[in-house]
């Protein structure tokens, strides 16, 4: 039972961590999962902790560029299968995405913990452990860069939340499209990915899974001019707009 109470003034906040700490001690999040949740919650802050317009319109893109895809895999690290298995797996269903699990801090036991996880919560196939499909992915040294062969190698989109900056390089330098999770606006993730939904994965995830929902009754064409329409580069510059605005409203307060 949660020693918070709901009246507390950052009640969310505060449960969102407890979600990482019972992560990290049912074996799925790496220590340093903590520290990265940390970096997270600050950018959090500076964003008023809540959806902005910059990461709806980035949803809205994300959930055209899925819907376009002949393959869309999602990749699961610690954090996510801590904060949100469900929704990994409704999103999965709903976009007809596969699921594989990738770590940074490679650990075959956290790996079972993670597919257990998602499969307690619905998921039917889980890549990333079988080494007779697995491979490697070009222009990456970290433990990432191991693949399944039918999964994130043969992707044309790949869902990556809470990402290091090195492997969404390399998949884009292998031609494919990446969409991203980050509370930073200015970690290299966010800035090479082709979709950046700067949100927190708690608040977002829900929301692409109705997005998905809802773009399903678009024609193709109409999801490519969704997709075409969107500048990664101006939303995130729009939403340093938006950071600005939310800390000189709050100065003009005090
Ligand atoms: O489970 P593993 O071994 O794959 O490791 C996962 C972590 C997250 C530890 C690993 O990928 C890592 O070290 O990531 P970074 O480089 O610290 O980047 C994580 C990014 O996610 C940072 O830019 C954070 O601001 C951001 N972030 C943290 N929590 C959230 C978040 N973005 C969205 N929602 C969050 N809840």
């Amino acid at each position: 039972m949660s020693l918070i109470p709901k009246s507390h003034p950052r009640a969310k906040s505060l449960f969102i961590r407890e979600k990482l700490v019972s992560g990290f001690n049912r074996g799925l999040v790496a220590k340093e999962g903590l520290l990265a949740h940390g970096r997270g919650e600050a950018f959090d802050y500076l964003l008023g902790e809540k959806t902005r317009k910059t990461a709806k319109r980035a949803i809205t893109a994300s959930a055209a560029q899925i819907l376009l895809a002949d393959l869309p895999v999602i990749s699961v690290n610690g954090n996510i299968a801590a904060l949100c298995p469900k929704e990994i797996v409704n999103l999965a269903k709903v976009s007809g995405s596969k699921i594989e699990v990738n770590l940074f801090y490679a650990n075959e036991k956290r790996k079972q913990n993670i597919i257990r996880t998602l499969k307690k919560n619905g998921a039917k196939e889980v890549l990333g452990t079988n080494s007779r499909s697995s491979t490697t992915l070009p222009g990456l040294d970290s433990a990432r860069r191991i693949v399944d062969k039918n999964g994130i190698f043969a992707a044309d989109v790949v869902i990556v939340p809470l990402e290091d900056g090195d492997r969404t390089i390399a998949l884009r330098k292998n031609g494919k499209k990446v969409i991203t999770f980050d509370l930073n606006p200015l970690s290299r993730t966010s800035q090479t990915a082709n979709i950046t939904i700067i949100d927190n994965v708690t608040r977002a995830m829900e929301l692409l899974i109705i997005e998905c929902k809802k773009l399903q009754k678009k024609n193709r064409k109409m999801l490519e001019k969704i997709v075409k329409d969107f500048d990664n580069k101006k939303n995130l510059a729009d939403n340093i707009i938006e950071i600005r605005n939310n800390l000189t409203g709050r100065l003009s307060i005090a």
